[in-house]
């Protein structure tokens, strides 16, 4: 019997990525666990990682390519030859490429995050082809340009100094779900007497651990710090010397954030005006007696109308007070602009500029209705081909309903790579089984922490399972793509995934890190304690000239939901209940909700819903509920609970619609339309009616 240890990073889509240890015995990997020596993951892995060897040897992984042989979506497949399979796509793809290769399109999400298999040879295919390009929204764009508005890069507080800090926000996010390992330092914090507030509209499992929880209508953050730098202004709590300096615009804004007085404030978000004073008191007095103040701002709050401007706001908030001079004070949405990668090497974009056609963007948000699409003169070509990987988007992407039926368009040639049969899998003209993390090589970034990861494949792969990579390689190979790019070996690509003459990564050495495991950038402790932001006037811009060129409002304002009671009084009459539908602890997005073990916690689709709520409709606690707007209906078992705040109802997910009796998940009732930047999409700013069945 022969055991060995291997080094490897968790793939998921989750700020923490864990550095792994996994034990292989005689070619079966039998346990993974977190690398005790990496501070961040600090040898503890969340639960359903813990259970990656039960997801990789499940019964129903995918184990050799197959094609279609029922209706589409109806998941009818047979056994098909790997040759088969690449002729099959090489030929359609060829055939569609020479009348216009727009009409391809690849999808694609963060299945897994690593380099290597997420976007390199396949984006160097995919260019080559000359196809339409993804523009990938679904999750992060909205806050990601609010943030970039206003410091120029998603850099900012090192999660490693939260435990330094004596006041933290979590603003808009559940750590304890999705982000365990900032948790971790969130309660060190808080053993050192640190103060945690929760804004969220729902008693999550960590606003229940905060000493305050600020229960605001869902969609209201940007009015919330409106006023919070109303109070900061009018009770001189400002660190004047730091606004100098480093900001720009603080009349421009003073004059806006008067406007925002706590009353006004109190009336938009639903909460009282002592809590909006109480709260900037706490945050002006904390960051001016030179403490660390830091804000954990995360996801929830931009999956709104107004999601890109509220990220704004609070982006704002920590110049303002100076908070940036203490390494624990700032703000944390994403660290990934730290790290410079080299996506010019691993996805050549250069292929792209040979073609003779300009490309074109579609949005990944928008899928249901641009499958649905006709060729015409603005649209260009209709879609014609869809390469799934490392997504789920029948699941995931809004308005479910205009997605399946764009997936089963009968014309539309669809390949799917992946794991599991999922509700998208069911899509497929052909479907290719795809390696997981524990039987390929990669790379990794991170965008909760500031370490660079390496993960050794500890396996081989399962029946004929291939890495993403070399399903690209061999179609390029079919289609006759000659570039020596298509010939490199997955060793060779992460050897140059971060640009090693770049001061953060000069210590970037891809055999170093294969036999260590992990390496942290070269960063200050403190980003911003003498300014320096990446934006065009190199301060943090109160006032941004580029929002303005953009043609959004330059300073700070607040944007209402499309749909809530305030906003749209009209469709309230008829759908008064805002739902919103954030992750469930257990499952990460749509990944392990085939993991009996986790979906047995989970339990079934759950609707959490406000007494004064559920007595107005004479519902009791686990009652079966249909839950409907125009877009749709779904049906779930409702938790009669004042963890939702009256007006609220929360369906935790994102559940695989085939796992439902009804085949429906929260994507039913959501909507198509955007953010007000970042073409992002809207899952939590919908109104919807419930009712027993
Ligand atoms: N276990 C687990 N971990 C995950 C994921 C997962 O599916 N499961 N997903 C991963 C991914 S892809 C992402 S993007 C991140 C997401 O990471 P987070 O943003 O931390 O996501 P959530 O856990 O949903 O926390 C969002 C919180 O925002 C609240 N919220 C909803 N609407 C609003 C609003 O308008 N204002 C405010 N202030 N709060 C609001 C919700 O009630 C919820 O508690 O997590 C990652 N980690
Ligand atoms: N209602 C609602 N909808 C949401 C959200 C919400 O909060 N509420 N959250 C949104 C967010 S934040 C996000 S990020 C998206 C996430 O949406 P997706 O990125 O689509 O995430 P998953 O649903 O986890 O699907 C990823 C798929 O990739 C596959 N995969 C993993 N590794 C590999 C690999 O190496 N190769 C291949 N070929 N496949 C692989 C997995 O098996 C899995 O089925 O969902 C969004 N949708
Ligand atoms: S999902 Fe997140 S917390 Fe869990 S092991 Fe992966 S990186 Fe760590
Ligand atoms: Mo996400």
């Amino acid at each position: 019997m022969t055991t060995t240890i291997v080094r490897a990073a968790c793939p998921h889509d989750c700020p923490d990525t864990c550095a792994m240890l996994v034990t292989v015995t005689d070619g079966v990997a039998t346990e993974v666990r977190g690398d005790p020596d990496h501070p961040t993951t600090a040898g503890v892995l969340c639960t359903k990682v813990s259970r990656y060897t039960e997801r990789t040897y499940h019964k129903d992984r995918l184990l050799y390519p197959m094609k279609r042989i029922g209706a589409k979506g109806e998941g009818k497949f047979a056994r098909i030859s790997w040759d088969e399979a690449i002729e099959t796509i090489a030929t359609r793809l060829g055939a569609i490429a020479d009348k216009d290769p727009l009409a391809i399109l690849p999808y694609s999400y963060a299945g897994t995050m690593g380099l290597v298999q997420s976007e390199s040879m396949s984006m160097r295919f995919f260019n080559r082809i000359g196809a339409s390009l993804l523009d990938r929204t679904i999750c992060s764009s909205a806050g990601g340009a609010g943030y970039k508005y206003t410091i120029g890069a998603r850099i900012g507080t090192d999660t490693e100094q939260f435990q330094n800090a004596k006041l933290i926000l979590i603003w808009g996010g559940n750590p304890i779900a999705s982000n365990l390992h900032l948790w971790m330092r969130v309660q060190a914090a808080k053993r050192n007497g640190a103060k945690l507030i929760a804004i969220d509209p729902y008693r999550s499992l960590t606003a229940e651990k905060c000493h305050q929880h600020i229960a605001l209508l869902p969609g209201t953050d940007a009015a919330l710090a409106l006023g919070m730098m109303h109070v900061l202004i009018a009770e001189s709590l400002l660190d004047q010397d730091y606004i100098t300096q480093h900001t720009l615009g603080f009349d421009a804004l003073q004059a806006r954030a008067l406007e925002w007085p706590p009353e006004r404030v109190a009336e938009v978000c639903g909460i009282s005006a002592q809590e909006v004073i109480q709260l900037a008191r706490d945050y002006g007095t904390a960051a001016l007696a030179g403490d660390g103040v830091a804000i954990r701002v995360n996801y929830g709050l931009q999956r709104v109308h107004g999601g890109g401007m509220a990220v704004r706001n609070i982006t704002c908030l920590p110049a303002l007070v100076g908070a940036w001079r203490h390494a624990a004070g700032g703000v944390q949405l994403s660290t990934s602009d730290s790290f410079p990668k080299n996506s010019q090497a691993l996805q050549r974009p250069d292929l792209l500029t040979r073609q003779k056609k300009p490309s074109r963007l579609i949005n990944m948000s928008t899928i249901g209705a641009d499958l649905l699409r006709e060729s015409s003169v603005d649209f260009g070509s209709k879609i014609e081909a869809l390469i799934v990987y490392n997504a789920n988007p029948v699941a995931v992407a809004p308005q479910s309903s205009a997605v399946a039926a764009g997936f089963a368009r009968e014309d539309l040639f669809t390949v799917v790579l992946e794991h599991f049969q999922t509700d998208t899998a069911d899509f497929a003209d052909i479907l290719l089984p795809a390696t997981t993390q524990l039987e390929h090589s990669d790379v990794h970034s991170a965008y909760g922490h500031l370490y660079m990861l390496a993960n050794n494949p500890a396996i081989a792969p399962l029946g004929e399972a291939k890495p993403n990579t070399e399903i690209f390689r061999l179609l390029a190979a079919r289609m006759g793509f000659d570039e020596d790019c298509f010939k490199e070996s997955d060793d060779a690509i992460a050897a140059q995934a971060f640009d090693s003459s770049h001061p953060r990564a000069i210590h970037f050495d891809w055999d170093a890190l294969k036999q260590k495991g992990w390496q942290k950038l070269i960063m200050p402790d403190a980003p911003f304690a003498h300014g320096g932001f990446m934006t065009p006037s190199g301060k943090c811009e109160f006032f941004s000239a580029s929002m303005q060129a953009d043609g959004l409002d330059p300073l700070p304002t607040y944007i209402p939901p499309y749909e809530s009671v305030a906003s749209n009084p009209l469709l309230a009459i008829k759908y008064p209940l805002a739902m919103i539908s954030p992750p469930a602890r257990n499952f990460l997005n749509s990944s392990f909700v085939n993991v009996q073990s986790l979906r047995d916690t989970e339990g079934e689709p759950h609707l959490d819903m406000h007494p004064s709520d559920a007595a107005q409709r004479g519902i009791t606690s686990g009652a079966a509920v249909r839950i409907f707007n125009d877009r749709g209906t779904l049906t779930a078992k409702v938790r009669v609970t004042d963890k939702a705040r009256p007006g609220l109802v929360v369906g935790l997910s994102i559940w695989w619609k085939k796992f439902a009796s009804d085949g429906k998940n929260a994507n039913e009732v959501t909507s198509q339309r955007l953010t007000d930047m970042g073409r992002a999409p809207t899952f939590y700013d919908v109104l919807v009616e419930v009712e027993s069945m």
